[in-house]
């Protein structure tokens, strides 16, 4: 008898306001649009496979000062709970939506966004909340997005590597253009409550990175405390971490054996897979695309 759970499984893309959404997360969206964001609130956002789980993790580590133990007691998607997730039996049914997660956890709390700039809940800016967005290089975006599409089974299947170039570079893919997304975002950098980073400047120094969040954040750790963040967050920790790992959601939704979560952790690895005609194709649409902006990023590192 087909489930709930079955019915999501490689469903095609509905719309939001014009933007390629998951249906079932677009049926959660009047209480997403209606949340109530409270003032400590911190919200990462995010385009998809941009580094959001890294930063959360940094971040809960900050939030704990570092206390592993304290890291390791959830799973990274109840510490940082999802804002516009909504999946019938995802992850152990029955599984509340990400508002309702929301509306238990105590503050400060951490919370996950994909969102266009354009679609985020209004209360986030009423109440004042910080936000820290990180962007990430394309051309690694859409490597790591098919691998993704493939092993998350939320998604449609993505067909060959060059049909899902054209649908990344269409902004058919769930959340849109990557190009909308990042401008959005970056348009409002100089705003004191937005702090705008690159994973490819986390990948370069990563001490350096979460110094800057740590003063965003208008917090103070020690030395040690620092060293500490940096080793469990890094790519080697986070993937043998179950709690970080996402290894805890069932294979009927996440294939890891078809790619793991955290797959390589690297820049550059688009250079594996574009083809030298992809490669240019690439190039000269980012190039209109990006045209006017002052927004660069690092294709490799
Ligand atoms: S999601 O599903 O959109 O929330 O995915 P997201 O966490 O944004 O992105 C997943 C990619 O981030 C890589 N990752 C890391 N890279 C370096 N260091 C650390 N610690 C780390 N943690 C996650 C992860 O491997 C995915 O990238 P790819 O290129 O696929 O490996």
């Amino acid at each position: 008898m087909a489930t709930e759970k079955d019915a999501v499984i490689r469903e095609e893309l509905g719309s939001l306001h014009g933007m390629p959404f998951h249906k079932s997360f677009m049926e959660g969206w009047p209480q997403v649009e209606a949340f109530q964001a409270r003032p400590d609130d911190l919200l990462i956002a995010t385009y998809p496979k941009s580094g959001t789980t890294w930063l959360s993790e940094i971040l809960d580590m900050i939030y704990h000062d570092g206390d592993v133990e304290k890291c390791r007691r959830d799973v990274i998607y109840n510490r940082v709970p999802f804002l516009e997730m909504k999946v019938p039996g995802m992850l152990s049914a029955p599984r509340p939506a990400g508002v309702e997660q929301l509306e238990k956890t105590p503050s400060p709390r951490l919370v996950k966004t994909h969102l266009p700039i354009h679609l985020l809940p209004t209360s986030f800016q009423d109440k004042g909340c910080k936000v820290i967005y990180m962007a990430r290089n394309p051309k690694d975006v859409v490597i790591s997005y098919y691998y993704f599409y493939q092993m998350a089974k939320l998604h449609p299947d993505p067909g060959t590597l060059a049909e899902f170039l054209e649908t990344f570079l269409a902004g058919k893919a769930a959340y849109g253009s990557w190009y909308e997304h990042v401008r959005g975002w970056w348009d409002k950098r100089q705003e004191k409550w937005l702090l705008y980073l690159f994973y490819e400047d986390m990948k370069k120094d990563p001490q350096r990175e979460v110094r800057k969040i740590l003063q965003f954040l208008g917090r103070e750790v020690s030395e040690g405390t620092v060293a500490r963040i940096l080793h469990h967050t890094s790519f080697q920790e986070m993937k043998k971490n179950p709690a970080a790992n996402y290894e805890t959601i069932p294979t009927s939704m996440m294939d890891h054996n078809l790619s793991p979560f955290l797959r390589k952790g690297i820049s550059g690895d688009w250079k594996n897979h574009f083809t030298v005609a992809q490669n240019e194709r690439f190039d000269e649409h980012y190039r209109q695309h990006m045209a006017g902006s002052d927004l660069v990023f690092q294709m490799e590192v």
